[in-house]
C-alpha cells in the first residue's frame, strides 16, 4: 500500500530535466573495505515542473561498482534511456506515485529510479509549498547525526579522528573495518572513548561465515551494531551470523527494496536497518521500510553515500521520521567539502542535532547554481519524447 504524502496541492508535471556531473574533491580520500573515493563525481538532477517550479536532486551511485552494482555512468544511461522517458510530460496527483511507474518492468538500478523520484518529492514540496520533512510525514525538527570513519593506516589515526568527533559532538561513531584490520581497531577506538561512547563497526561484506569466530571477537567490544559484515545480497548467513553474536547485525547493502527488509525481519537476518534512499529506490519505498520496520520493532537510521548538499537535504528531511530512532551518517558539509554547492551549508549543533530546515520547502536550503556550473563536465537536457494528447 503507496502511503500519501503528508499534503495537498496541483498535480505534478515535470516537463524538463537537466542532467549534469559534477566533480567535488574530498578534503580527506574515504577509504571502505572495497574501495577509495577521493574525487566524488556526482549525477545531478534539476527538476523542472510545467507550472514554474523547479529544484535539485542528486544521484548517489559511485564511480566504481564496489558498493552495489551500479555506477554513474550506469545510471546515467538509466536515467536517460528508460527513466525520465517515463516521467517526463506526465501528470501524477502526488510524488508517491512516482515510484510503481518508475519500477514496472525495470528491475534494478535504483540509485538511477531515486535521484529521479526523490526529485519529484523535491518538486512536490515546491510546488506545495510544504517543506520536504512535512510532505513525507517527519515528526522532528533536530536530528541527531554520527559520523563513518574511514579505514586509517593505523589503529593511532583511527583514535584520533574519533576523539576529535566526540568533542565535535557526533552522536555516535562509526568505523569501517576490513580483513585485518578490525577487531584491534575497533578495541582501540573502545579503550579511548570509554564505555558511554556509542561506537558500532560497517564492513561493507568483507567477511564470509569462516570469520564467524573472529568477527565473534566484536561482542567483547560492546558495539550499537555490526553493519553489513556478509554479502552485499545476503540474508541467509546473515541470520546464521545474528544466531552466533550478542551484537544487533545492521544491514545495509542487503536492503534493497521493501520486500527485501521483510525478508530481513521474517529470516531474523538482523535487528537494525540503514536506509539509504538511493540503495531501495527512493523516498516511498523508504517510508515503507521505516513503517514495517517500526511495527516489527526494529529501529532504523538514514545512511550516507558521501553527498553533496543537495542529497543531503533529501536524507535529513527523511531522517526526521520517527523511527529514525538511531543517528544518522549524515556529517556537516565541511566534514566532506571544502566548498559545498549549497548554502547555508549544512552544520551540526554542539550536541551532534542537525536542524531539519522547516521554514522553507524544497531542499530547504539554496543551491549554489554557479558553483554548480563551474563544477559541471557534462550535461544533457531531457525533454518528453513527443507531445502528449490533452497536454
Ligand atoms: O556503507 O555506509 C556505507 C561511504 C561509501 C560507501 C559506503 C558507505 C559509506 C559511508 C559514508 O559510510 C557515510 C557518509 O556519507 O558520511
Ligand atoms: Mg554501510
Amino acid at each position: 500500500m503507496t502511503r500519501p504524502a503528508s499534503g495537498t496541492g496541483p498535480a505534478l508535471q515535470v516537463d524538463r530535466i537537466i542532467l549534469r556531473e559534477i566533480r567535488l574533491e574530498l578534503k580527506e580520500p574515504f577509504r571502505i573495505s572495497s574501495g577509495l573515493v577521493t574525487d566524488r563525481r556526482i549525477a545531478l538532477l534539476q527538476l523542472f515542473d510545467a507550472s514554474g517550479a523547479r529544484t535539485w536532486s542528486e544521484c548517489v551511485a559511485f564511480q566504481l561498482p564496489n558498493y552495489t552494482s551500479e555506477t554513474i555512468e550506469t545510471a546515467w544511461m538509466a536515467i536517460r534511456e528508460w527513466l525520465a522517458p517515463r516521467i517526463l510530460g506526465r501528470q501524477f496527483a502526488g510524488p508517491e506515485e512516482v515510484h510503481a511507474v518508475l519500477e514496472k518492468n525495470i528491475r534494478g538500478h535504483n540509485m538511477a529510479k531515486a535521484a529521479v523520484e526523490m526529485g519529484c518529492w523535491g518538486l512536490t514540496s515546491v510546488l506545495w509549498n510544504t517543506p520536504l520533512s512535512t510532505l513525507l510525514g517527519g515528526t522532528r525538527d533536530r536530528v541527531p547525526t554520527g559520523i563513518s570513519l574511514g579505514i586509517q593506516a593505523e589503529p593511532a589515526l583511527l583514535v584520533q579522528r574519533a576523539e576529535a568527533a566526540v568533542a565535535a559532538g557526533y552522536r555516535k561513531i562509526k568505523v569501517k573495518i576490513q580483513p585485518g584490520q578490525d577487531v584491534e581497531y575497533v578495541r582501540a577506538v573502545r579503550e579511548a572513548l570509554g564505555d558511554t561512547v556509542g561506537i558500532m563497526a560497517d564492513a561493507n561484506s568483507a567477511y564470509t561465515l569462516r570469520d564467524i569466530d573472529h568477527l565473534a571477537e566484536l561482542d567483547a567490544l560492546d558495539l550499537i551494531m555490526l553493519e553489513q559484515p556478509l554479502g552485499d545480497d545476503d540474508l541467509v548467513r546473515h541470520a546464521t551470523l545474528q544466531r552466533r553474536m550478542k551484537t544487533p547485525i545492521c544491514l545495509d547493502e542487503s536492503i534493497t527494496s521493501v520486500d527485501r527488509a521483510e525478508d530481513m525481519i521474517t529470516l531474523k537476518s538482523g535487528r537494525i536497518i540503514n536506509i539509504k534512499p538511493g540503495r531501495v529506490g527512493g523516498m516511498s519505498a523508504s517510508r515503507a521500510i521505516h513503517d514495517i520496520a517500526q511495527q516489527a520493532g526494529i529501529p532504523v537510521w538514514c545512511g550516507g553515500m558521501l553527498e553533496s548538499g543537495i542529497g543531503r537535504a533529501y536524507n535529513v528531511a527523511l531522517a526526521s521520521l520517527p523511527n529514525f530512532s538511531l543517528p544518522g551518517d549524515l556529517s556537516p558539509s565541511a566534514r566532506y567539502w571544502a566548498r559545498d554547492i549549497v548554502s547555508p551549508e549544512w552544520t551540526m549543533d554542539a550536541e551532534g542535532m542537525v536542524h531539519v530546515p522547516l521554514g522553507r520547502p524544497g531542499l530547504g536550503v539554496a543551491v549554489d547554481e554557479d558553483g554548480i556550473e563551474a563544477l559541471t563536465v557534462r550535461r544533457e537536457e531531457l525533454r518528453p519524447a513527443r507531445v502528449v494528447a490533452g497536454t
